[in-house]
């Protein structure tokens, strides 16, 4: 494959969510760049997936810091996440998440590897199965896993039906904005669930999510919810939706555990 090949494959790849969550599309996006260092190319892979902050970050930041310095941060910032989320990990805790984060499924399978004792709830994540992903690569690192539809979500958190008492709720984070952070659809309302239920939400993400503008909401093609669907149905498929600050406890970055006011301080300085 050429240069221009692989250019191509990788936005298709971004685009059509093969290659997805924030810290993975950034990361493409950035090798994707240094095949093709020109305005027009930037702004193709600016284009390619709206609600991205990290990629807007990153692509911002490549004339200034080297290629290997980014990823260098993602690795460390990394590192750090997974050690402050153990430390809030307890013996038999059970975690609820939803579609496929990074920043989660690394510090979980980090916390596995340091023997902590716990299992996991997640989502299917319709319409484009993303806690497949999650679920599949939990399981492989040895994690209990039970997958929920969707829609059974407020079952998963509010002890109803044979499900036990979620002690914690992660979620990643594709925006981290001052007035919520933007997630997967769906987050904002189980977050609002889980509050309800004096249950933790807690964002694990890298601070460079941070974004002090608003943002503008995915919505994708609605042939991803219903191919064949008859004419004169609408569909709405919007890809995220916001957690309002104050459903979440604090967010999980390599500045630490920080709640939302002070972490803003921290990034805003
Ligand atoms: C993925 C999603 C993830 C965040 C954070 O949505 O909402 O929670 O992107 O991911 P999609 P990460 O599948 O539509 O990209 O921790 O990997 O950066």
């Amino acid at each position: 494959m050429n240069k221009k090949e692989k250019f191509n494959r990788i936005c298709q790849n971004i685009k059509a969510v093969k290659i997805q969550g924030a810290k993975n599309i950034a990361k493409a996006a950035l090798y994707a760049y240094s095949l093709f260092p020109t305005k027009k190319t930037k702004q193709k892979l600016l284009s390619l997936r709206p609600t991205e902050p990290l990629l807007i970050n990153v692509l911002n930041r490549i004339e200034k810091v080297p290629y290997e310095k980014i990823l260098e941060h993602f690795n460390n910032a990394q590192d750090q996440i997974n050690l402050y989320v153990c430390k809030l990990i307890r013996n038999s805790a059970i975690i609820f998440t939803h579609c496929h984060s990074t920043n989660v499924v690394q510090a979980l399978i980090y916390a596995k590897k340091k023997n902590k004792k716990f299992q996991v709830y997640n989502t299917e994540t319709r319409p484009l199965y993303q806690g497949r992903k999650t679920a599949r690569e939990l399981r492989k690192a040895g994690i209990n896993v039970t997958t929920f539809i969707d829609a059974a979500a407020a079952i998963a958190l509010e002890k109803k039906q044979r499900t036990k008492k979620v002690s914690l709720v992660f979620f990643g984070a594709d925006a981290i904005l001052k007035t919520g952070v933007i997630n997967k659809v769906g987050s904002g309302l189980f977050a609002e669930v889980a509050y309800k239920n004096k249950i933790p939400v807690y964002i694990i993400a890298d601070s460079w999510k941070f974004f002090p503008k608003n943002l503008k909401i995915e919505e994708r093609d609605f042939r991803e919810v219903w191919k064949k669907a008859p004419k004169n149905i609408k569909i709405r498929n919007p890809a995220f939706e916001k957690i309002e600050k104050k459903y979440i406890k604090a967010i999980v970055s390599e500045l630490g555990i920080l709640p939302y006011s002070k972490f803003l301080k921290k990034v805003n300085k």
